[in-house]
This record gives structure tokens, sequence and C-alpha cells, in this order.
């Protein structure tokens, strides 16, 4: 059993300088557990609610004084009151505490924070890891999908897809694999500066250059990979794309680089995308409200290509459980503030298992140093994990959690599961 002495929240910046919410919890032998809240710009519309103050005068609206205080008054109260059994057990307090379908009462960054840090107490002395490992699953170094292109809402630029990942799907190890990412990363800054290209970064860490056509800085991406010395696709350092297509859908319509494409034009052109370049993975090639689209993406590209479903999903169990009768997508994207709780994060992750859709595990956009993806996606062996380029603190601090995990346990496998 645990018990709680002290709960407390505490309104500090993300990674984008916005506020989000700490949240540190106290266990009565006295150790403190702390953990920091991601938060999202391209957000999908059914996710869990992140309460924001809505105080103009503060933050321009996105103070969390309001989510804070509820850990400091309700939580804190809540959770000091009795003895706790399990994460699950304060989860679902937590939930039936809030009332609401979508958290919006207390706020999911309230819940989420919470969640986390009281599954970092759980953990106690273990590795966070080994404590969220559930039954019959192998713990399992990730991919790492590295954010080295920023376009979308995640970058000032005139490119509509938001993100192009590189992945070392055939790398050896996962410190290989991160040394691959770094120096491609780093041919893809000499490549933009030779030609004249910025090479300021967007949100995730990815350069954003004023490129708009995504096969473009396809191109260039393969190039780096190529003077990296490494092979293109899963036999080497492969590519994933988060068009993030929600974002660039209008009036019924996708808006690419100035040209208006119907669901059947999108499909076609990555279509032809997964032909001329080595692109395995594709996140939000459509929009969340598109499941027709959706249908055909995946009966048209589902064999070839992963179809990873993001704002579309969004981490909820009955929508991937939907997803998978309608044979929407062959992947599902897994955010814990998209849902809210640790405990239904693990529940979306095993619909995922039982059905056989692959899992990426990923950070937001926002983020703080806070490392507990990298603990979730080796607890889980969903064999993918994206937090963003190999560049900026928040985003290498995962990656270098990693680095920790497979220094202490060289025996775990690496890569995708086969
Ligand atoms: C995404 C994410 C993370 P955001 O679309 O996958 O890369 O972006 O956190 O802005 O939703
Ligand atoms: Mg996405």
């Amino acid at each position: 059993m645990t018990r709680f002495t002290q709960v407390s929240g505490l309104e500090v910046l993300d990674s984008r300088g916005n506020p989000t919410v700490q949240v540190t919890l106290v266990a009565d032998d006295g150790a403190g557990y702390v953990a920091g809240v991601p938060s999202g710009a391209s957000t999908g519309t059914r996710e869990a609610v992140e309460l924001r103050d809505g105080d103009k005068a503060r933050y321009a609206g996105k103070g969390v004084t309001q989510a804070v205080g509820h850990v400091n008054s309700e939580i804190a109260d809540l959770l000091t009151a009795r003895a706790w059994s399990s994460l699950e057990e304060v989860d679902e307090a937590l939930i039936a505490l809030d009332g609401t379908p979508t958290k919006a009462r207390l706020g999911a960054n309230a819940i989420v924070g919470t969640s986390m840090a009281a599954a970092r107490a759980f953990a106690g002395t273990s590795p966070l890891w080994q404590s969220l490992q559930p039954a019959g699953v192998i713990p399992r170094l990730p991919v790492p999908h590295f954010n080295v292109l920023n376009g979308g809402v995640h970058a000032p630029n005139d490119l509509d897809f938001q993100e192009f990942m590189v992945a070392p799907v055939g790398a050896p190890s996962f410190p290989e694999a991160l040394r691959a990412g770094a120096a491609v990363y780093a041919r893809l800054r000499a490549l933009l500066q030779a030609k004249g290209e910025a090479t300021g970064l967007g949100d995730e860490g990815g350069f954003a250059p004023n490129i708009a056509r995504p096969e473009d800085v396809l191109t260039l991406i393969v190039e780096a990979i190529t003077a990296a010395g490494y092979p293109t696709g899963r036999a080497g350092v492969a590519i994933a794309l988060d068009p993030a297509a929600s974002e660039f859908y209008r009036d019924g319509a996708y808006h690419v680089a100035g040209e208006t494409l119907t669901s059947d034009d999108m499909i076609a052109r990555y279509e032809a995308i997964a032909t001329d370049f080595p692109v395995w993975s594709l996140e939000d090639g459509l929009a969340e409200g598109d499941w027709d689209g959706w249908q055909r993406l995946t009966a048209r590209l589902g064999d070839r290509v992963q179809l990873v479903g993001d704002d579309i999903f969004v981490t909820n169990p009955a929508i991937i459980t939907e997803a998978i009768a309608r044979h929407v997508g062959t992947a599902a994207l897994i955010k814990v503030n998209q849902i809210g709780s640790i405990t239904e994060t693990l529940r979306a992750q095993e619909i995922c298992r039982a059905a056989g859709y692959a899992q990426m595990i990923s950070h937001r956009s926002g983020e703080t140093s806070d490392t507990f993806i990298a603990d979730l996606a080796v607890a889980t062996g969903t064999g993918q994990l994206k937090t963003g380029a190999p560049a900026r603190g928040e985003r290498v601090a995962k990656y270098n959690r990693l680095l920790e995990i497979a220094a202490t346990r060289p025996d775990l496998p690496y890569g995708l599961i086969s």
C-alpha cells in the first residue's frame, strides 16, 4: 500500500514557453515523485480536455492556475485521505472525482500529471519501465523516430506537412540508432546550409526551411541519409511522415503547397511518395473526420506502409476499438495526455496488442524534460517511439533516458516487432 502525505501542483513553462502543470507527490517514506505534463498544438478534437484559464491578461489565456488549483485542493484531499494499492485504483478515483467523460472539470492536464507522478510512486526504487510492464509483454528498446524537418503548425514556414522523421529501423541497437539519427540531422543541416535554406528550428527541434513541396523535402532527407553513410529504407534509415492532415483539411478538401486535393488525390499522392521514397510509416495522412477516406487509404496502402492514427484515435480505447473493427489504419499513436491517465493509456495499448495493431509512443510538440514516455515505450514493448529531433533538451531527455536503460540492460531487444 502507498500513502501520500503531500500532493502539490505548480504552474511551470513548457518547451514553447507556454504554461503547463507539474505535479509532485510525496509518499509517507518521504520520497518525492515529480511529473511534467506535455501539451499539443495540432490536437485532435476528441482529446481529453486540457484546462486553460482563459484569462487573456495572463499568458494569453494559456495559464493553468485552475488545473494547478485542482491538484492542490480536490486531488490532494482525495489522495491523502487513504492508502492506495495500485495505480489503477488511483486513476479510477481521479476519473470518478472529475466526473466528466473528457476530464473537463479538473482538467486532463491536472489528472495526467497526477497519474504520471503516482506511477513513479508505485515504482518506488525500481526502474519505472519495470513497474509499468504489463503481464506477458516483452520489454523492448524502440526504434526512435527523429523529427528532423518541421512544418505545419510546428513551424513558421510554408510547408503543410508537419513532420518528416528519420527512423534507423536497421540499426543493431538503440545507441547506434541514436548515433545514426544525430549523423543524419548534422548532414541535413549542412545540406540546407549549402542550398542557402534556413536552418532555424521548429517546435520539435527539426529544421524549418521554407520549402513547400513535401517531395522536395523527402529528396533532401534521402540525400542526408546517404551522405551520412547509411542505406535508405528498412535495412538502414527509413522515413516516417506525419502530415497531420486535419490541419490542412478545409471545406472538404486538402490544401497542400497551393493545390486543392480530394481524399483520393491524397491517397494517390501518398502511393507515389511511398513508391519514390523510403517511407515506411504514415501518420494522420488524412483528416480525423475523414473515416471513409481512411478506410480507402488502409485498403490501398495498409499492406506496404504503416498507417498510424493520431488525431483520429486520440489514444482513446473506444475509438481504437471502432477503428480496428472498421479497418481504419494499422497502428495507433499513443500519447498519455490525449486520454489523460496512465491506466487508460495502458488499456488503449492492450487493445492494440490484442488486435495486432502496431503502436508508436509519442511526445507532444510542447514538452518538459520529463522522460516518462521513454520508460513507457520500453515497458510496453511497442518497438517504436517518436520524441522529436536528436536536439533540444526536452527532446534529447527522452532519448538519453533510453540510452541509460540500454546501458543498464544490454540484453533488451531493440527494434520493430516483426
Ligand atoms: C503530433 C504531435 C506530436 P502535437 O501531431 O503527432 O508530434 O504534435 O503535440 O502538436 O499534437
Ligand atoms: Mg500526429
